[in-house]
C-alpha cells in the first residue's frame, strides 16, 4: 500500500490523510483503573518534527540516538523525531529501580557509539546520573523530549532517505557482553509492515491494543507502528499494568472495541488463570478479530483454554492468531488467521527429526504458526546447508525484503547469519538468514518446535526443553506459575539437568522431596530419560531476557560455575 520508500514519508501521508484522529492512546495506571494520555496524528508529527529540529544541531544524519522512556506515549516522540532527523533510534529497556539492567545499558550504548540520549521529564534526572556514570557525557548530547519548546517544530526541514537508510538498531537478547544490534532499513520496515497488513488485513479503522514492552520489536514494530503505518489507533498500556491485572488488557480491547491485539503465549495463560467470573461476565469481545500469539512457543492446551474461557464472552474460535519472527527478519515472518491448526505428532519420530501424524495416545500436539506471505521459507539441515523435505525437522532459513541489514558492526558474523547458501538438486541460492530456530513445513503450515542452541541431545535423540519442562510443570501445583529451564552437561551420557522454579510458601522439605521423585518418575514415564538433577528455585530464579524468554544457556552456565543454590537440600553436586 505504500508508495513511499522511507517509513517518514509514509507516516506523513497518514498525517495528511487521518486529520485529528488519535494516533495513540496510552491507558495510564491509575490505581483502581486507567487515565487517557493520547497524542493525535497532527500533534504527533509536531513533537517529531520538534525532536528532530532539536538533533538536527547536535548530531549528523546516520549516528545513533539511544531511546529512555517509560512506558507511554513520549517514546514514540522520541522514535519519530530520530527518523525525521535522519538518526538512527535505539530503542533500550529502562534499568529497573534497583538498577538491573544497567550494565546492559552500558553494552548498547557502547556498541551502537550513541551520540545522542532521548528521554523524558520524568526520569531525565536518572538518565542525566547514568550518562555521567558510565563515562558517556563527552560523547552524548540528552534531552527530555517533552522538554523542547513549542515553536521548534518549524526550524526542521527534512532529510533525505533511501529504502536502504537504517531506520533503527533492534538489540537481541543476546548476553550482557555481546550485545548484536539487528540494522533495520526503511525499505525493510515497510516491507514487514505490509506483511503484516496483508496477513492480518488491518486497515485503517482496526485500532490495536495490547501492552507489549515498547523497545521489543513485537510491541514496537506490532502494537506501535503497525496502527501508524495503517492510519488507525494504538491504544496501548504498561506491562506492569497488565501483570498486576490481566483482566485490564481484556477489558481495554472490549471498552475501545479493539479489533486486533498481539502477546507471547505466557499472557494467554494469565488471562485463563487470573480473570474471574465476575470479571469475565463484564467483557464484550465480540469486537475482536485477531489476538497474535508469538514469540514463545505456542502451546495448544494454552489456545484451547483461552478460547473456550472467553468464547463466554463473544471471543470468536480462531480468534486467537498464532504467528512466527525475529528480529532478524525486521518483525513477522509467518501467521495463521485460521489460529488453531494443530498435528498430533508421534513422539518418536519427533525425535529422529521427523513429523509423523499419530494418533497414539502419546502424540505431541504441534501447533502451526501459519504460512508465510511473500517471505520464502526454507527448512535446511544445519551442518550440510541442503534443503529438507516436507515433514523434517531443522533450522527455518528465511529470505526476502523483510530480512535486516546485518548486525550493527559485525560484518562476519552478518555474513554468517544473513547470507547463507541453501542448496538443493538444482543449485545453491544465496541470501538466506538463518534463524537458528528449528521447525518443519508441513501443507504449507510452519511448525516451530525449538532452537537449534537450546536442543537436548541424549544418546542420540533430540529432545525439546521445552517439552520436558511443561511436562514436569504438570506434576504438582507449586511449579505451575513458574519458568524451567532444562539443559544437558558433557560427559557419556550426557546428563540431563532440569531448573525449575517453585512456589515455596507451598512445599516443607519432605514434600520437596517428593516432588522431586514425583518429577524423576514423570520424566522417566514420558520420555525414558534419567533426570541426572533437578534444582529448585524460588520464583524468579530462572534468568529471562527483557522481553520474558527462558534463558537456558545462561542458567546452564551458572549451574556449571556452582553459583545456583537449590532448595533441595543435600543436593550437592
Ligand atoms: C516475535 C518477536 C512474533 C520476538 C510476529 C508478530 C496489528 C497487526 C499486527 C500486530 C499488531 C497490530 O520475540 C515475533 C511474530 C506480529 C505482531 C504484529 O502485531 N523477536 S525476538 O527476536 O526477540 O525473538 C525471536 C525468537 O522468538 C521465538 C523464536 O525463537 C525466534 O527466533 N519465537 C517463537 N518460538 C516458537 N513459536 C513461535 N511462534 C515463535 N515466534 C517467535
Amino acid at each position: 500500500m505504500s508508495n513511499r520508500s522511507d517509513f517518514v514519508g509514509h507516516f506523513r501521508d497518514r498525517v495528511s490523510e487521518q486529520g485529528e484522529k488519535q494516533a495513540l492512546i496510552f491507558l495510564a495506571d491509575s490505581g483502581s483503573g486507567v487515565t487517557e494520555r493520547s497524542f493525535d496524528y497532527p500533534e504527533l508529527d509536531r513533537r517529531a518534527r520538534r525532536v528532530a529540529a532539536w538533533l538536527a544541531g547536535r548530531t549528523e544524519p546516520g549516528d545513533r540516538a539511544m531511546l529512555l522512556f517509560l512506558p507511554g506515549r513520549e517514546f514514540m516522540v522520541g522514535f519519530l523525531g530520530c527518523l525525521y532527523a535522519g538518526v538512527v533510534a535505539v530503542p533500550a529497556p529502562m534499568p529497573d529501580s534497583n538498577g538491573r539492567g544497567v550494565a546492559r545499558l552500558a553494552g548498547i550504548a557502547r556498541d551502537a557509539d550513541v551520540r545522542a540520549v532521548l528521554s523524558e521529564q520524568a526520569v531525565a534526572e536518572a538518565i542525566d546520573a547514568w550518562v555521567q556514570h558510565s563515562g558517556l557525557a563527552e560523547q552524548v548530547v540528552h534531552t527530555a523530549v517533552d522538554a523542547l519548546p513549542e515553536g521548534l517544530e518549524d526550524d526542521w526541514r527534512p532529510v533525505p532517505l533511501t529504502g536502504d537508510s537504517v531506520a533503527f538498531l533492534q538489540y537481541t537478547s543476546g548476553s550482557t557482553s555481546d550485545p548484536k544490534g539487528v540494522m533495520v532499513t526503511h525499505a525493510n520496515l515497510l516491507h514487514n509492515e505490509e506483511e503484516i497488513h496483508q496477513a492480518v488485513r488491518s486497515t485503517s479503522e482496526t485500532p490495536v491494543c495490547s501492552w507489549l514492552p515498547q523497545f521489543h520489536d513485537m510491541g514496537l514494530i506490532g502494537q506501535l507502528l503497525h496502527p501508524l503505518y495503517m492510519g488507525s489507533t494504538s491504544i496501548f498500556m504498561s506491562p506492569l499494568t497488565f501483570l498486576k491485572r490481566p483482566y485490564l488488557w481484556l477489558w481495554a480491547l472490549s471498552e475501545y472495541r479493539a479489533p486486533i491485539s498481539v502477546a507471547p503465549n505466557f499472557a494467554f495463560e494469565l488471562a485463563v488463570r487470573r480473570v474471574t467470573d465476575e470479571q469475565l461476565a463484564t467483557l464484550d469481545l465480540s469486537c475482536v478479530e485477531s489476538i497474535l500469539n508469538g514469540s514463545e512457543p505456542i502451546q495448544a492446551h494454552t489456545l484451547d483454554a483461552f478460547t473456550e474461557k472467553f468464547a463466554a464472552a463473544g471471543l470468536r474460535d480462531g480468534a486467537v492468531f498464532p504467528c512466527y519472527g525475529l528480529a532478524e527478519t525486521t518483525l513477522f515472518v509467518t501467521g495463521s488467521r485460521d489460529g488453531r491448526v494443530y498435528t498430533d505428532a508421534d513422539p518418536k519420530a519427533l525425535e529422529q527429526g521427523g513429523i509423523v501424524a499419530s494418533t497414539a495416545e502419546d502424540a505431541r500436539t504441534l501447533v502451526s504458526s501459519g504460512s508465510a506471505g511473500t517471505l520464502e521459507v526454507r527448512i535446511v539441515d544445519p551442518e550440510t546447508h541442503q534443503v529438507l523435505a516436507d515433514g523434517r525437522t531443522g533450522e527455518i532459513w528465511v529470505r526476502g525484503g523483510s530480512i535486516a541489514a546485518g548486525y550493527w558492526k559485525q560484518p562476519e558474523k552478518t555474513e554468517e547469519t544473513f547470507n547463507a547458501a541453501a542448496i538443493t538438486a538444482d543449485g545453491a541460492t544465496a541470501g538466506h538468514l538463518r534463524t537458528g530456530d528449528i521447525g518443519a513445513l508441513l501443507d504449507g503450515e510452519l511448525y516451530v518446535t525449538g532452537r537449534l542452541k537450546d536442543m537436548l541431545i541424549v544418546n542420540g535423540r533430540n529432545l525439546y526443553p521445552h517439552d520436558l519442562e511443561h511436562t514436569a510443570r504438570q506434576v504438582h501445583a507449586a511449579l505451575q506459575t513458574g519458568v524451567g529451564a532444562s539443559f544437558v552437561v558433557d560427559g557419556k551420557p550426557e546428563k540431563l539437568v532440569l531448573v525449575h522454579e517453585v512456589k515455596t510458601s507451598a512445599l516443607d522439605g519432605t514434600e520437596l522431596a517428593d516432588l522431586e521423585k514425583a518429577i524423576r518418575a514423570e520424566l522417566r514415564a514420558e520420555y525414558d530419560v534419567h533426570l541426572h538433577e533437578l534444582v529448585l528455585l524460588p520464583r524468579g530464579g530462572v534468568a529471562r531476557t527483557t522481553s520474558g524468554k527462558v534463558r537456558r544457556g545462561s542458567m546452564r552456565e551458572k549451574y556449571l560455575a556452582g553459583s545456583l543454590e537449590s532448595l533441595l537440600t543435600g543436593a550437592g553436586r
